[in-house]
């Protein structure tokens, strides 16, 4: 072989930057990483492909005398399944223990993020920080009697509104034993349509405190404990349930007491939201403590003119992934793009500092940086890479604004550092973001009325089909944002609206599918002339990974508002994450099965392996929680799936009917026009 040819065999593969995403903003970078020779997460995926045992989900290495490896044999299983690891447990075995490590490990994360809200609202009741404060005291009053906690005072025979600090420091102190209390169950679960909580109650499946659910996990998982699927997942259900109706929902609602509880906003999304002339200050990662605080500090008069000093027309602070969320949400800061574009963000050369905490952070960031003079700095103490390159700032709520200060001024101090390889695609969508439970009360229901009705009204005259949750990651095996936009553009041209979070929100914003305008031009005309009537978008934004809870509560409050059965799973709506990449993906995902949704799955399920433990997810689950698992690749097909799911509730409502006379209106409509 010539010398040329050795090379070229040896040289990685590259991938095309037109196959990696529909985003011309991504497609655009990932040819100018190429260009730079920088290799991103589009090229190590076109050279590393999956282990095909692993991803059937029957692989154990529990002990070292594996990995036992259980692949499927070709062609399936025909009579007995006789396949078994050294200690004898079974395919079914092995994909359900290592399911619900999944689940602990998204649980976890999501809890741990709740945890530290948590901490740092019990430094604020206990006024130990200055830098934190109660923000929304209706909020906090809305929530504080779930804790058993009073509002009101009876004082000579009169009642008052108690005292807002007193409220605090109760519910900070409850909350904060929600990870470890000795006996009881959840607080929250009460939240949970009547219905639903007794059938958890029945199954067995009430979470007793967030922290015990997962460590239960780890030791039924362990070699030689739980070797039963069925009770391996219910240990998954309760821990499941412990993160979407306790740590989630305490971290989204804590956030919103110590932030403010958002309403809708302005802004745009896309790596074109970096502005060559300003200092780029990116920040990555989910936990908002953080943020909240570099927002206010970019904000400062003096750090503005502190930038100018530097040669900068001003500061362009902008987000990645659920930290994006958190700030879009809350201000309005522009997304600078989904997890697979947080490598890209670098490759601008525009970035003057990447400040990340905790969750979906690329370790090669480090190795990106390096090519640049963009400072990437980790600020939490669980999380820090080896690389040389990073500084560590630690952030702490008793300093926080003066971290946040050294991080920001780092960022403009580096804008005089930046080489002539600047290039900014010039791509990004105007959208709106932030809706909540409370805001979309506000706008469907109305402040007077107080409830959903509106929203169920327009679903039993069938103006709107149904509701879909569409959340979750991109995954570098699927082309970026196609399966998200495919999907979500199918569901509403089918008059679902539909609510959603995480990357997929960012995906939507960046499609130019969160804006008011988007409902004449990609909805059924049912659901398009309730946007235009409310003047809201059809894909409304509910925030970041945690704030999936918030879908909990207004799936709640569509039971509440009444006319559409008494419990979740009554309700024509479906679940969705098309592009599905990490295991808080898994543990969303069967907190909303076992709340009683039909929920897809895109990508692949590590459930291949095991046909009986799957079919156990995709049918007996139901059964139990009225919710089921499901997988679809093609997007279409998913869209699909889910629309035939909530035509299929609307016949058990017997509210199919009504939507069949609103088409025909509208049909004879067209007709007449024509
Ligand atoms: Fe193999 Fe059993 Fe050990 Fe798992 S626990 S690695 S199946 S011997
Ligand atoms: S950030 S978990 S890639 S949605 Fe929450 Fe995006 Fe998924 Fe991370």
């Amino acid at each position: 072989m010539s010398e040329d040819k050795e090379k070229k065999a040896k040289a990685p593969k590259l991938a095309d930057p037109i196959e990696c995403s529909i985003d011309p903003a991504t497609q655009e970078m990932q040819a100018r990483a190429q260009q730079l020779g920088i290799d991103t997460v589009f090229d190590r995926a076109a050279n590393m492909k999956p282990c095909a045992i692993g991803i059937q989900g029957t692989c154990c290495k529990n002990c070292s005398m594996g990995p036992c490896r259980l692949p499927l044999p070709k062609g399936g299983i025909e009579g007995k399944d006789d396949r078994k690891g050294l200690c004898g447990a079974t395919a079914n075995t092995i994909a359900a223990r290592n399911f619900i490590r999944m689940v602990a490990g998204g649980a976890s994360a999501h809890s741990d993020h709740g945890r530290c809200v948590a901490e740092v609202f019990l430094s604020a009741a206990r006024k130990e920080t200055k830098a934190y404060k109660i923000k929304d005291e209706v909020k906090l009053r809305s929530i504080a009697p779930y804790f058993d906690v009073d509002i009101t005072v009876e004082k000579d025979g009169e009642v008052k509104d108690r005292n807002v600090d007193e409220i605090a420091l109760e519910v900070a102190e409850k909350a904060m034993a929600e990870w470890g209390k000795p006996e009881g169950e959840l607080y929250y679960l009460k939240r949970a349509p009547e219905a639903l909580y007794e059938k958890w109650k029945k199954n067995g499946v009430l979470p007793r405190n967030i922290d015990r659910e997962i460590v239960e996990i780890m030791h039924r998982t362990h070699m030689g404990v739980d070797q039963d699927y069925k009770n391996l997942i219910k240990q998954g259900t309760r821990a499941a349930i412990a993160d979407g109706w306790g740590g989630s929902m305490l971290a989204t609602d804590l956030q919103d007491v110590l932030f403010g509880t958002p309403t809708p906003l302005q802004s745009e999304a896309n790596l074109g939201v970096m502005k060559e002339d300003h200092v780029n200050l990116i920040v990555h990662g989910h936990e908002p403590v953080l943020s909240e605080m570099i927002v206010a500090m970019s904000q400062k008069p003096e750090i503005i003119e502190y930038a100018k000093s530097k040669g900068a027309k001003g500061l362009q602070l902008s987000g990645i992934c659920c930290t994006a969320n958190e700030i879009m949400q809350r201000h309005g800061i522009p997304y600078a793009g989904t997890f697979l574009q947080q490598e890209l963000a670098i490759i601008t050369g525009a970035c003057d500092a990447m400040v990340v905490d905790i969750q979906c952070i690329f370790q090669n960031l480090a190795n990106v940086a390096k090519c640049f003079h963009t400072k990437l700095i980790t600020t939490h103490p669980i999380a820090k890479m080896e690389q040389d390159n990073v500084i560590h700032i630690e952030f702490d709520e008793h300093h926080a604004v003066e971290d946040a200060e050294k991080i920001v001024r780092m960022a403009i101090d580096n804008f005089a550092n930046r080489g002539a390889e600047v290039m900014i695609p010039q791509h990004k969508s105007p959208c709106v973001a932030g809706f909540s439970v409370e805001s979309i009360l506000y706008h469907l229901g109305g402040t007077f009325r107080g409830t959903y009705y509106t929203l169920n009204d327009n679903i039993i005259n069938g103006r709107i089909r149904g509701i879909a949750g569409v959340v979750g990651c991109n995954n570098a095996r699927n082309k970026h944002n196609e399966a998200h936009i495919t999907v979500i553009k199918e569901l509403i041209k089918n008059d679902v609206i539909v609510l959603t979070t995480g990357c997929s929100g960012i995906a939507c914003a960046m499609e130019g599918l969160m804006t008011p305008e988007a409902a004449a031009v990609h909805c059924g005309p049912g659901l398009a002339e309730v946007c235009e009537t409310v003047g809201i978008p059809p894909v409304l934004h509910l925030g970041s990974c945690v704030d999936n809870s918030r879908i909990l509560l207004a799936a709640t409050e569509v039971v509440k508002a009444g006319g559409l059965g008494n419990d979740i799973c009554d309700l024509p709506a479906a679940g969705s994450a098309p592009e599905w990449m990490s295991e808080k993906a898994i543990s969303i995902g069967h907190y909303f099965v076992t709340s009683g949704v039909y929920t897809v799955f895109g990508v692949t399920l590590p459930t291949a392996g095991a046909p009986v433990f799957h079919d156990y997810l995709s049918k007996e689950l139901e059964k139990m929680y009225g919710g089921m698992w499901d997988l679809e690749v093609d997007p279409i097909k998913h869209a699909h799936k889910m629309i035939a799911h909530i035509d299929k509730k609307r016949k058990e409502l017997g509210i199919d009917k009504a939507r069949e006379r609103v088409l025909m209106d509208m049909a004879d409509r067209q007709a007449l026009e024509a």
